[in-house]
């Protein structure tokens, strides 16, 4: 098949509904839960605030518009290299400088929903990768790699998708070693449901916060509060992750989508 009868295929099946696309976003708004750092670190994410400057009134009698105030990092969103002080000096490292054809890749979708409901601390470490690729398939260059977790069923509740308590937040994510493995098999980035990349007690490890540390030193991206990671299979979805086109962003809120075939 030519690339453009590939592509021309995809239209029909996006037409028909053989080809599905899923909204892998939660609701952004002022309750959107945001990522809290330990006291030292006084200054946080404000909550969003949205500003209407008319709704069919005397500030504008046809039309309606708000303005908003929000943080790059909030709610479902994508890690720019620049992020993080480890990858501050490559290229390409703001949301206005990523070749763009890094916002299309195909998705691999690692399901540990049973371990992190047994467990909010559970860790996905490199034996887990391949354990998962030894029955899915290899993670091949040029394509995310996710961790499903089903973390978004709580997203309505701060404090529940949080999970903190007074030994800080408590949720799954990622070990240094398991992030060194999908950049060593070439992956684009990696994704979590949770609050950031990292897990909750990642402050902790060696280096501190390794998915962003190590990912964006490998000029790699991340995406944060995943949506729906459920309704996709393990292998054979296309993410489209487009961060808006801030100048010099360091991330940006996604409107997260997948491409999935029709069960
Ligand atoms: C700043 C500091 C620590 C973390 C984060 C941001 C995020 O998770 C984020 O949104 O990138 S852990
Ligand atoms: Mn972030």
């Amino acid at each position: 098949m030519t690339a453009a009868s590939t592509l021309e295929s995809l239209g029909a099946l996006l037409m028909s509904g053989g080809v599905e696309v899923v909204d892998l976003a939660g609701p952004l708004g002022p309750d959107t839960p945001l990522l809290k750092l330990p006291p030292d670190f006084a200054r946080d994410t404000p909550k969003i605030e949205v500003h209407k400057i008319s709704e069919y009134d005397k500030d504008g009698p046809f039309w309606a518009w708000n303005w908003l105030k929000i943080g790059e990092h909030s709610g479902t969103h994508f890690d720019a290299p620049h992020h993080w002080i480890t990858g501050k000096d490559y290229p390409d490292g703001y949301t206005d400088t990523i070749p763009v054809q890094n916002f299309v890749a195909p998705v691999n979708v690692i399901d540990c929903s049973a371990e992190t409901a047994a467990n909010p601390d559970f860790l996905l470490t490199s034996d887990g990768v391949k354990a998962w690729e030894a029955k899915h398939g290899a993670i091949a260059k040029g394509e995310w790699v996710v961790m499903r977790t089903d973390w978004d069923k709580r997203s309505n509740d701060e404090a529940l998708y949080l999970n903190a308590d007074a030994t800080g937040p408590h949720s799954p994510g990622p070990t240094p070693d398991c992030i060194d493995y999908i950049l060593s098999q070439g992956a684009l980035g990696w994704g979590t449901q949770c609050i950031g990349t990292d897990a909750g007690q990642a402050g902790g490890m060696t280096p501190p916060f390794p998915a962003h540390n190590l990912l964006h030193k490998a000029n790699r991206y991340g995406l944060a509060s995943l949506a729906n990671l459920d309704k996709l299979p393990a292998k054979g979805a296309i993410l489209i992750v487009a961060p808006l086109k801030l100048v010099q962003g360091t991330g940006s809120p996604i409107r997260a989508l997948a491409l999935i075939p029709r069960a």
